[in-house]
């Protein structure tokens, strides 16, 4: 083996070893910075959720997360909370920022107060990080191990970790169907397909994600608000993105007439403006109404970093179409609709041979009051 290759396998063995040698303490530690990162969960956008614990002497010393975006990040909140530092283990669900952005680096606050170990469960993927932070603690000489619950950790920031690379959306598919596939009647009656414990989810769903998007004819047909109903705690609604290809949207839409901090978007692909939208975007049309790829690159530059789509079946078909789903969210009812001319969850052409489907991976069924949600991800290899 070159010299240089072993050199370069060296780290990585000891990173793959150091997975195993963390302790049973050191996996709670970063459970506990996990469970804070979550506090955050639909707050700190286009920012990742982090949490951070500081152990002294096998005690918390101080804790915090990452609450807003231009708000102090996880490690400040912490090590204030700590006071002395010193000698202490940090536990930090994302490397520690080493750059001036809206607040200062994360790397010089904690070098200051001298911890002897830091535990990152992953890489910062942000360029201007990727390594960097881990690289300056260590060259402070403080200990720095990463891997410890990297598999969450990615998973709690999976759409920051896709929209930082590559400024695009990560985006969510969900729809409720019955267990034949309909999202609706023959007649386009569609109310309710899933149970009450599903809407309630879907609820939590708005109250994380930056922005919902629907097609005019959902609009029309169920006259939905696209808010966040829950009745406990802080709620946010997503920014609503209607698409309307056609000049379909009746202008006493309710979502044009609602209380909502969150604004309504429509998206035209001529030089319309609809006045009852907060903002008209223009998108060029493309295969069965917009191009939604243009859509998603707009979407993502406006830092938006989560897509909700919920329906109807020729929008989702589009998002498919142009490879732009990362995750399905399926609700299915225990009930058959049937009907030929009833909707189905994904309309559009479809495919024509079974090998050309989209392929998911890590499908997961959870039961959800009487139905069952299915979760998982569009493989792209
Ligand atoms: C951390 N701890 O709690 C967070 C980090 O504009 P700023 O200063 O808020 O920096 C945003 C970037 O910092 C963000 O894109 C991500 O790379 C990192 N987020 N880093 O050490 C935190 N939220
Ligand atoms: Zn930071």
């Amino acid at each position: 083996m070159e010299e240089g290759g072993a050199i370069a396998f060296v780290p990585e063995a000891l990173c793959l070893l150091g997975r195993f040698l963390f302790m049973a303490t050191d996996r709670e530690y970063m459970q506990r910075a996990l469970d804070l990162a979550a506090q955050g969960r639909g707050r700190t956008s286009p920012n990742p959720m982090v949490g951070c614990v500081v152990v002294r002497d096998e005690h918390i010393v101080g804790e915090g997360f990452h609450a807003k975006v231009g708000e102090p990040h996880a490690e400040v909140h912490a090590l204030e909370a700590a006071g002395d530092a010193h000698d202490a283990t940090l536990y930090v669900t994302l490397e520690p920022c080493c750059f001036h952005g809206r607040t200062p680096p994360c790397t010089d606050l904690i070098i200051r107060h001298k911890p002897a170990r830091v535990v990152v469960a992953m890489p910062d993927p942000n360029p201007r990080v990727s390594g960097k932070g881990i690289f300056q603690l260590r060259n402070a000489g403080i200990e720095v191990e990463v891997g410890l619950l990297e598999d969450e950790a990615r998973r709690l920031n999976e759409a920051f970790c896709k929209h930082i690379v590559t400024r695009m959306p990560f985006v969510i598919a969900k729809c409720g169907m019955s267990l034949d596939g309909k999202i609706a009647t023959r007649t386009g009656d569609s109310r309710w397909v899933t149970s009450e414990t599903a809407r309630h989810m879907v609820h939590e769903l708005r109250n994380e994600v930056d922005a919902i998007l629907v097609g005019s004819r959902t609009v029309m047909l169920d006259d939905p608000s696209l808010t966040t109903r829950l009745e406990v705690g802080q709620t946010k609604d997503p920014i609503r993105v209607i698409l309307d290809a056609d000049d379909y949207l009746d202008p006493r839409a309710r979502v044009f007439h609602l209380e909502s901090k969150a604004p309504t978007w429509v998206v035209v692909p001529d030089n319309r403006t609809v006045p009852e939208a907060n903002e008209t975007l223009h998108i060029p049309s493309g295969p069965g109404g917009l191009d939604m790829r243009h859509l998603m690159c707009e979407l993502g530059a406006r830092d938006i970093v989560s897509v909700l789509i919920e329906g109807g079946g020729t929008t989702l078909a589009s998002a498919f179409d142009a490879d732009l789903v990362d995750k399905i969210l399926f609700f299915v009812a225990p009930k058959i609709v049937g009907g030929r001319d009833a909707i189905t969850a994904v309309e559009g052409e479809g495919v024509a041979r079974m090998a050309d489907a989209i392929a998911l991976e890590r499908m997961r069924a959870t039961p959800v009051g009487e139905d069952i949600l299915i979760e998982a991800y569009v493989r792209r290899d």
